[in-house]
């Protein structure tokens, strides 16, 4: 009989036609030192991963680890627990490879994600020490296919909030409403693009 499971080439049951999505932010946050800055230390940053809607991912995510440039000291930056964050000065930008390692029994493969540390607004932005330069991408990180175990266990938890990030107040709160208006928008102006090009493909005949 099909219960919708699958033995995989490992041995593994999985569900077929299943996906599991773990909505993240990566994000950076950047103080200017103003006053205190030097040359080599002019902001104090922080790079984290975090879930999307505030809840706690320690029971899927193993360990998150933070390539920074290889002017800072030990710059492969490993965090077992949330939250996913670290703390440093600099002076300077550059990309942050984050790699995302989940437990054991999901039987998935790390993810990476790349960010770029952000220290400095537009350039008609003047520095400022009263808030922070925020850089922020959301990614939907997709299991395919679950481990059934993995994916019973991870969905019958109840889900508990984060703890707090050294950023908090600034982080942004992702609001699926705004992302669906933000995507009928964007169909809108594609179908209004796709009749202006069809209209002047015609006017060519
Ligand atoms: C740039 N390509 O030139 C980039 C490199 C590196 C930033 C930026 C180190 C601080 C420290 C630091 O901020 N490196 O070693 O304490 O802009």
């Amino acid at each position: 009989m099909d219960d919708g499971t699958f033995i995989d080439e490992h041995g593994d049951r999985r569900l077929r036609d299943t996906e599991f999505i773990l909505p993240v932010v990566v994000g950076t946050s950047a103080w200017w030192l103003g006053k205190k800055a030097s040359d080599t230390v002019t902001h104090r940053w922080t790079v984290y991963l975090k879930s999307a809607n505030n809840q706690d991912i320690s029971h899927i995510v193993q360990k998150v680890t933070f390539e920074l440039h290889h002017t800072f000291n030990n710059p492969h930056r490993m965090v077992l627990q949330p939250p996913y964050e670290v703390t440093e000065q600099g002076w300077g930008e550059f990309d942050i490879n984050i790699t995302l390692s989940f437990t054991p029994d999901s039987r998935e493969k790390d993810v990476s994600i790349l960010h770029r540390l952000k220290l400095y607004e537009n350039e008609n932005t003047p520095s400022t020490t009263k808030k922070p330069v925020m850089s922020e991408a959301y990614e939907e990180l997709v299991f395919s296919e679950p481990v059934e175990a993995f994916y019973r266990r991870v969905t019958s938890t109840m889900p508990r909030p984060a703890p707090d990030l050294s950023c908090q107040p600034y982080t942004s709160q992702y609001d699926e409403r705004d992302e669906l208006d933000k995507l009928k928008d964007c169909r809108a102006r594609v179908a209004a693009m796709l009749t202006d090009v069809r209209k002047d493909f015609e006017g060519a005949r």
